[in-house]
């Protein structure tokens, strides 16, 4: 019989703004090591003293799929602007229309939640048209339940800190990524994060893995978020998004991981 494995999640907030949140699939024997780390880890947030913590242990009771990481490229740019310029790029060539991926940078430049707020869960876009698809605005979609088998995280660990690229966001976004990529009609995803002092982001698409862009906003800019491109007409977005919520992937192997190479903008 195989071994049950669980959804360990933590979420930390304080003065009711989110703080921190983490969440791994583990075997059962893992789960209480791996539930103390979360909370010791919300508890010395960089951000500040958690004021609640709220952990989640769920045993996963559908299958889980085993998947292999998508490939990590990352380009260097001259700045932000030229950061914005290549993810419309990308993003073209990814299959978004020209005008609906510039209207996404500008979504997530100027805050994608209600009232230009930062949107904690992700937008989903159609590709052709630009038009919002996510059932609620203000929440958008999370994305939930996908982790490293404990091999594959030791080894990605291991692989990423010898390309420079140990920092712990740039782990769990590739993770994030590579559940988003496998997502029944999914087109392409555009994110960068809302810290002010993070301004690294990347485009993530089937055909071109993940790839990171070393600026997507200026420093002390503390708007940030996900957008998930579909084709409206190509896609059930009931099973797009209870894929995203619901679906455990575990990810066993990694992609391939190229040297950072400068990415120099073009004209028009
Ligand atoms: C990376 O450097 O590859 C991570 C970029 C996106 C980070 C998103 C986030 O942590 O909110």
């Amino acid at each position: 019989m195989d071994t049950p494995l669980y959804s360990v999640r933590m979420r930390a907030s304080s003065q009711g703004q989110h703080l921190a949140g983490a969440e791994r699939i583990v075997s059962g024997a893992a789960v209480s090591e791996v539930t103390a780390a979360m909370v010791s880890r919300a508890m010395n947030c960089a951000t500040g003293a958690a004021e609640e913590i709220h952990c989640s242990v769920e045993r996963i009771a559908s299958a889980v799929r085993f998947e292999p990481l998508p490939d990590v490229a990352t380009y260097i740019v001259n700045n932000w602007q030229d950061g914005r310029q290549l993810a419309g790029t990308l993003l073209f060539r990814a299959g978004v229309e020209k005008d609906v991926a510039a209207q996404a940078v500008l979504l997530l430049a100027n805050g994608a939640g209600t009232g230009g707020s930062v949107m904690r869960g992700a937008v989903i876009m159609d590709a052709e048209t630009g038009e919002r698809l996510e059932k609620d605005p203000s929440r958008g979609v999370r994305v939930s339940r996908m982790d490293l088998s404990s091999e594959c995280r030791a080894e990605l660990m291991r692989e990423l800190a010898s390309a420079g690229l140990g920092h712990h966001r740039v782990l769990e976004a590739l993770v994030l990524a590579g559940k988003v990529l496998r997502a029944p009609g999914i087109v392409a995803e555009l994110c960068w994060s809302d810290d002010p002092n993070y301004t690294t982001g990347y485009v993530a698409a089937p055909s071109g893995g993940y790839q990171r862009i070393s600026a997507l906003k200026p420093v002390g800019d503390s708007y940030g978020g996900r957008v998930f491109f579909v084709k409206r007409s190509h896609v059930s977005l009931e099973g797009f998004v209870n894929y995203m919520e619901h679906q455990a992937v575990l990810f066993n192997a990694l992609g391939a991981i190229s040297p950072p190479g400068k990415w120099v903008a073009t004209d028009g």
